[in-house]
């Protein structure tokens, strides 16, 4: 027998951290700890721990796979190859879009950003980061020159007080949510701001339990309290901040008065003025968030007033501070950075600049997709479902869509609408089921790479075993279709390190970096040069605005797009559990995970309940103005009245069935924490 232990990242959160997957006789058969891991020392949640028992799942997919009148049958990779070039070469470039990967390491999501722009010349290529942090990348973009999480994780534990605002850590961050504990221990002063008493609520010392899309209205009260009682950050915003006289005028007028603040609210005037107090005097206090903040109509708005209230109070570019949005697939940071968005390369450069355009041109050396911005995954959806005959062709590596997307009757009608689809997957997703040609990927446990989480660290995978039957790496698999399509000399790669070293050359927030600097601690992006350190605070001295000033921006506070009324008079939020992991592809298939949370549920207040006549774990019925489910309640003290929770996890129970398509304006994320449901008995069968 022969064991060995290959030190890795986890595939799971942004958090990163780091363990040993432990091989026996060539297969993956558990994780232990790593101690020198960097973000987490050695801990790690149950994802984490568990993070082995999907690994030689039997369900994996082992063969390529072709739909042939209707079922699958297997093929070898000549036959798929061939098909797929076929029918690739007989569209034009903007018939064609792809989807890339939160999943996957940065090699590989650079690679097939570089497919959909040299090969197919489409300008159309996204990925989840749509769902999830759309709002993050534009926000702090426009008002700091930069999209990213400011501080580092470890950097939380030193903060004086914490504001936690729409982010459950302990359940979706939990390693982040050590910190917040270690910071406790140091006396440091947590608040909490969620309609929901989560987990992470109940460590709080303050709560704020506060209606679903009300941020704006909170986050404006909190700044009026702190600018009325002269408590913002007054040299801070004179020297590095500007526009602050044109903020003053929205956060000061009446509307935001402690008194208006808490009808909108839900929340005792006293607990605002509170928090405001706690957050202004502190000597560093950080903010933390995540998809409450994100997942609006409003989600630009929501990021850009974090920013505001983090930059009154001074509260930027030092330790213990800092506006972290905290990211949340594995590697959702890194497929941003290597380009996977419709409007930049690798490293935010701008499609629509002509100089990179041509940068990106010569370093291909071939024609590529003219720079112009392509459409967002929710775009596409849309284009399918409503116009259809605009987009034809896709190509989906690592997503599921059938059950991640927003009102999922128009997700199916929409790729239905396809007329020729591949996905590239580990498993035979209910988007797979759809597909035409479905390509076996590797799971991260199979290849080497990079993968760069929240705090912009960029680490290494490493391979612990072969993949199963015939499946292949994704970096393999798109190098070997580019090669198909007649790209051999762009796609020669032998190694993800090869393929790393054309990102640094390309990209130069990764130019410093090499596989062998990153070791085992990671390094910081931006890191320009082959000397340069790495970056854990960004926006030290000065921001990466072209005049260097943060910007204050006004915000008014505006409704979600569909609120309660008197047909659907609940307000829906939904999100995740600690088990589970969004479409459940990979811990539905972890036993010891499914054991703890086998199907999906919709938490209600004991009073709502009550009007009802719903007791705790009744099969009820929830209905919006999209569809329908059946799913089994959980009446519980822990939801504010008037507000209904369900996970997303489940495809027996789809909350996204119910969700609604509204997009912010700017970041077309959709509005997946605010949408208005009907819930009623299930009629008893005579
Ligand atoms: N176990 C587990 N961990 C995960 C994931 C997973 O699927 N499972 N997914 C990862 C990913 S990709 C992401 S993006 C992160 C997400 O991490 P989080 O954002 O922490 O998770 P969510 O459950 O989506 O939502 C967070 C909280 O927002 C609250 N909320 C709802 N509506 C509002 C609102 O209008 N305003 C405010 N302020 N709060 C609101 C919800 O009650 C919830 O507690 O988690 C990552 N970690
Ligand atoms: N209602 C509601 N819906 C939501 C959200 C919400 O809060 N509420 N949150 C949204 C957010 S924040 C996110 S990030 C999205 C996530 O949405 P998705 O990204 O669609 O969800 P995942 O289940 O993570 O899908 C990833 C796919 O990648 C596959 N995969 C895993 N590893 C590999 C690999 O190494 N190679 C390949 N080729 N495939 C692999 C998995 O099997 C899975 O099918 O969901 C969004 N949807
Ligand atoms: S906190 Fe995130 S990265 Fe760390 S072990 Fe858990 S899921 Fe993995
Ligand atoms: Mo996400």
């Amino acid at each position: 027998m022969e064991m060995k232990y290959v030190p890795t990242t986890c595939p799971y959160c942004g958090t990163g951290c780091g363990f040993n997957l432990v091989v026996k006789d060539g297969k993956v058969v558990d994780t232990a700890p790593w101690h020198r891991a960097p973000v987490n020392q050695g801990k790690t949640c149950a994802k984490g721990n568990y993070a082995a028992e999907f690994v030689n799942s039997p369900d994996r997919l082992t063969t390529p796979l072709i739909k042939k009148d209707g079922t699958f049958v297997e093929a070898s990779w000549d036959e798929a190859y061939a098909l797929i070039v076929s029918k690739f070469k007989a569209y034009k470039p903007e018939e064609m879009a792809c989807l890339a990967s939160a999943r996957v390491s940065n090699e590989e999501n650079y690679l097939l950003q570089k497919f959909a722009r040299a090969v197919l010349k489409t300008p159309h290529v996204d990925h989840c980061a749509r769902l999830c942090h759309a709002s993050t990348v534009a926000g702090l973009a426009a008002v700091f020159g930069s999209g990213a999480m400011t501080n580092s994780i470890e950097d939380i534990s030193e903060a004086k007080c914490i504001f936690v605002i729409g982010s459950n850590t302990f359940e979706q961050h939990p390693l982040i949510g050590r910190r917040i504990m270690m910071a406790r221990l140091n006396g440091v002063k947590v608040i909490v701001a969620d309609p929901r008493f989560t987990p992470t609520a109940k460590q709080a010392d303050l709560y704020l339990p506060f209606f679903s899309g009300t941020d704006v209205a909170l986050l404006n009260g909190l700044m009026q309290h702190i600018i009325k009682n002269g408590w913002e950050d007054k040299e801070f915003i004179a020297k590095r901040t500007k526009d602050f006289d044109k903020l003053k005028e929205v956060v000061m007028k009446d509307t935001y008065s402690l008194e208006n603040v808490a009808k909108v609210t839900g929340l005792p005037a006293a607990d605002i003025a509170t928090a405001a107090e706690w957050i202004a005097k502190a000597e560093s206090s950080a903010l933390l968030y995540s998809m409450g903040i994100t997942q609006h109509t409003v989600g630009v708005d929501n990021v850009k007033s974090t920013a505001n209230l983090q930059m009154i109070t001074g509260n930027l570019g030092k330790r213990g501070a800092g506006v972290c949005a905290l990211r949340g697939q594995n590697n959702v940071q890194g497929a941003c950075d290597m380009g996977c968005l419709p409007n930049v390369y690798s490293g935010y450069q701008q499609v629509a600049n002509s100089d990179l355009h041509k940068k990106m041109t010569e370093a291909w050396g071939c024609d590529i997709a003219e720079g112009k911005v392509g459409y967002t995954v929710t775009k596409m959806i849309n284009v399918l479902a409503d116009e259809p005959g605009t987009l034809k062709c896709m190509y989906v590596m690592g997503e599921n869509p059938m059950i991640s997307d927003p009102d999922l009757h128009h997700v199916e009608k929409g790729l239905k609408n396809l007329e020729f689809m591949v996905v590239q997957d580990i498993f035979l997703t209910e988007t797979a089921e759809l597909a035409d040609v479905v390509l076996p990927g590797s799971c991260y446990a199979e290849r080497d790479g990079t993968q760069t989480n929240t705090e912009r660290r960029v680490q290494l995978w490493r391979k612990a075993q072969d993949a199963p039957g015939q499946a292949k790496p994704d970096w393999q698999i798109i190098c070997e279709l580019g090669a198909a399509m007649g790209y051999e000399k762009q796609f020669a790669f032998k190694s993800p390190e090869e393929i790393f070293n054309e990102v640094a050359k390309v990209t130069p927030s990764y130019g410093g970096m090499t596989y062998a600097r990153l070791g085992a601690e990671g390094l910081h992006w931006p890191c320009p040069t082959a000397e340069h350190p790495g970056t854990p605070v960004l926006h030290k001295e000065k921001f990466g605005t072209p005049d260097g000033l943060g910007i204050l921006t006004p915000i008014e506070w505006k409704q979600p797009a569909e609120v309660p009324d008197a047909e659907y008079p609940l307000l829906l939020t939904t999100g995740r559990c600690m088990w589970h992991w969004h479409t459940g592809t990979m811990t539905r298939r972890s036993e010891s995970l499914e054991r703890e949370e086998p199907t999906g549920w919709v938490e209600m207040n004991p009073e709502d309940a009550k009007a009802l006549g719903i007791k705790d774990k009744e099969m009820i019925r929830a209905i919006s103005r999209r569809g329908e489910i059946n799913i089994g309640a959980r009446v519980t003290k822990d939801i504010k009245k008037g507000v209904v929770f369900m996970p997303f996890h489940f495809k027996e129970c789809a909350a996204n069935i119910l969700t609604n398509n509204a997009l912010d304006p700017i970041a077309s994320i959709p509005e997946y924490k605010a949408c208005s449901v009907r819930i009623e008995k299930i009629p008893e069968v005579q």
